[in-house]
């Protein structure tokens, strides 16, 4: 295969950003192909249903993040593959989850039923718990670095995942229903859930490049920044786009009365609030020089995405 000389790649036009997320979505979806057992395997309900939610359209965020932070870190984005799939399947199991009657209550996700519309509440549960579980075995398929052993890129992921950051932030999330949040508050929740993950994601890729302490420091605070800045559009994008274009039910936050950037701050100081957290999250990449311009790129994007 011919590659382009390390400059033209550097200066390639921000356009072609389209064509890199797209051929990066490929490869991480035909790795989770072979990582996931496949639908005939015994019992072939749970099979099916953990694939069906995996295979349902994300826009593999996650995983595209691992990649570019593995690149941007100097590695090579094919050894970043394991925790890429890693933590998109995290994200998953967390989606399903938190789809559930007993938590957000959807009957969308990806643009299809969600998962306990079609298979049930109780497998929706256990498909959850199947893609948690499985998220480790595929994390474990991670080759160490002279800095990072297979315990420290372990360590990164279980706590990412428990009680102290997605967990925890559920937590908050499920004690704050119904109240008037403040924004510390909903900040609170948001770093623990939506940052936290898009910040583990980041400094995965970067492990597997054996990152300098100051590269994943510099990955540590672009991907906080990152994250609630994603959050902030999330929240503005369910009451400006149509359920169509999110796949999942448009102005529910309104609907059910839900602490969200726009009910805290009002729409137009949320849209504020998203570029200064993307700023801010820009602001951190120079420790990454020149190879950190895909993240950059990713950054601007995510600002102006429409789902
Ligand atoms: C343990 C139940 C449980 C939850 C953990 C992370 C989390 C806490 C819950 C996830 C649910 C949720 C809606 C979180 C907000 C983060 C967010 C904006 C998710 C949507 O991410 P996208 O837009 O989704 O990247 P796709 O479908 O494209 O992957």
């Amino acid at each position: 295969m011919v590659s382009l000389p390390d400059f033209l790649v550097r200066l390639s036009p921000v356009s072609d950003l389209k064509a890199y997320l797209k051929s990066q979505q490929i490869l991480v979806d035909d790795a989770l192909k072979s990582f996931l057992p496949s639908v005939t395997t015994r019992p072939r309900a749970i099979h099916q249903g953990m694939r069906y939610s995996i295979f349902a359209g994300g826009k593999r965020l996650r995983p595209v993040l691992t990649l570019a932070a593995a690149e941007a870190c100097g590695g090579d984005p094919s050894a970043a593959l394991a925790p890429a799939c890693a933590v998109e399947v995290m994200h998953t199991y967390s989606l399903v989850h938190d789809d559930l009657p007993s938590m957000d209550d959807d009957d969308l996700r990806r643009g299809r039923p969600t998962a306990h519309k079609v298979f049930g509440e109780g497998m929706a549960v256990l498909i959850g718990d199947a893609l948690l579980t499985e998220s480790f075995t595929i994390l474990a398929q991670t080759e160490p670095t002279k800095r990072y052993s297979l315990k420290d890129f372990i360590l990164e992921f279980s706590e990412c995942g428990g009680s102290k950051k997605l967990i925890g932030g559920q937590v908050l999330d499920l004690e704050g229903d119904g109240q008037k949040l403040t924004k510390t508050q909903l900040v609170r929740i948001h770093e623990n859930k939506t940052a936290a993950l898009l910040t583990t994601s980041l400094r995965l890729g970067g492990m597997t490049a054996n990152a300098t302490p100051r590269q994943l420091e510099a990955l540590t605070n672009f991907g906080y920044h990152l994250g609630l800045a994603f959050q902030v559009v999330d929240d503005i994008l369910d009451v400006t786009q149509s359920t169509e274009t999110l796949g999942k039910t448009a102005g529910k936050d309104e609907a059910v009365d839900k602490a969200t950037y726009p009910a805290v701050l009002g729409l137009e100081k949320s849209k504020k609030e998203a570029a200064r957290l993307t700023k801010k999250a820009l602001n951190a990449l120079p420790p990454l020089g020149r190879k950190g311009r895909r993240l950059e790129e990713i950054a601007h994007s995510l600002l102006d995405r429409e789902f």
